[in-house]
């Protein structure tokens, strides 16, 4: 625990997430305001792959900072294609490069983000939110395990090929046993989908390789438990995220993660929450204490949904807590 480092990328002053991160991290955790993240909206959400590389290499990382496992956590759902890059410093200074594909990208998201328009090598000029993952795998020497439940059984089976380079695809939905059954084999549709809860299988897990990336998109945690600007998996908790992660564990050495998908103009108290708890729980903290509390207020906000008080589609709800009693329980732990 003692060695993981937070990185805060906020584009606002003094957001809730990060009043609410540096309470319940303290001395841990560096907030870096970054405007030009989301500058120019439009030519932020479609940058080259070089361009995205260059802008962290200057303003983002820090040699002393990167030493450390880093967590960071930034942005909206919008700006998944950071990964990229944050990924791709960590690995690195760790002596991880490609094409040797020797460490574990692990994409926990509601969607996959390796869809885009690709040459006839396979390979696309332009990065954003929907598209990164498959470059990422490419150039950083990454083998992509996916958490959620976007299943593509075609796909999966046969590996992303780029420029003559296959690469293996890991599923907790589609576990490579299952790919390589015949039903599979001869499964025709492109798309399926599973709950997306399912643990990874200890197989899959001994099998990719040990030094591991996590990046959490908030969007795969369901409605009752945060607020997002895409749609959402209702099926996931961030208590089942834990179960998860206690599985991944003992395979891997994680060397850094982050977390994004929280829009940094939001102010709800309970998703800052669920984002500490998950927070904690990849820095190998205990979360049982506030796990509890969490468990308590999501009941509140439940009456709150049923009386007709608070909608859950509505991205401007108000929370089951203020923000005041929320530093409060975090100061103390
Ligand atoms: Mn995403």
């Amino acid at each position: 625990m003692s060695d993981w480092q937070i990185v805060i990328l906020h584009t606002r002053r003094n957001t809730l997430l990060k009043r609410a991160i540096e309470t319940a991290f303290p001395g841990r955790a560096v907030s870096l305001h970054v405007p030009a993240l989301v500058r120019g909206y439009g030519r932020a959400a479609w940058c080259s792959h070089e361009e995205i590389l260059s802008y962290f290499r200057r303003y983002v990382y820090d040699s002393g900072i990167w030493r450390n496992r880093v967590l960071t956590i930034y942005g909206d759902g919008d700006l998944h294609h950071y990964t990229y890059a944050l990924s791709r410093l960590a690995a690195q200074r760790r002596g991880l490069e490609g094409p040797e594909l020797n460490w574990t990208y692990f994409h926990v998201d509601n969607h996959r983000d390796d869809w885009g328009e690709r040459d006839e090598k396979g390979t696309t000029d332009y990065l954003n939110c929907a598209n990164f993952v498959d470059s990422l795998c490419h150039h950083h020497g990454a083998v992509p395990f996916m958490i959620g439940p976007e299943v593509y059984p075609v796909k999966d089976s046969q590996g992303y090929r780029m420029n003559g380079v296959e690469i293996p695809i890991y599923s907790n939905g589609f576990p490579k046993s299952l790919q390589r059954s015949r039903v599979w084999k001869t499964y025709k549709s492109p798309e399926c989908s599973s709950e997306g809860t399912g643990l990874p299988v200890v197989d899959d897990l001994r099998t990719s390789p040990t030094p591991a990336y996590l990046s959490f998109d908030l969007d795969v945690l369901g409605r009752n438990e945060i607020v997002t600007n895409f749609c959402q998996n209702d099926n996931m908790t961030v208590r089942r995220l834990h179960q998860i992660l206690s599985r991944i564990r003992p395979h891997k050495r994680v060397f850094s993660a982050d977390i994004l998908g929280f829009p940094d103009d939001c102010n709800h108290p309970l998703s800052a929450l669920t984002i500490t708890l998950l927070a904690r729980k990849i820095l190998g903290m205990g979360t049982q204490k506030l796990l509890k509390y969490h468990s308590k207020l999501k009941q509140r906000q439940a009456g709150l949904v049923s009386s007709g008080k608070v909608d859950l589609d509505d991205r401007g709800r108000k929370a089951p807590i203020e923000e005041g009693e929320l530093l409060e329980v975090l100061r103390n732990g």
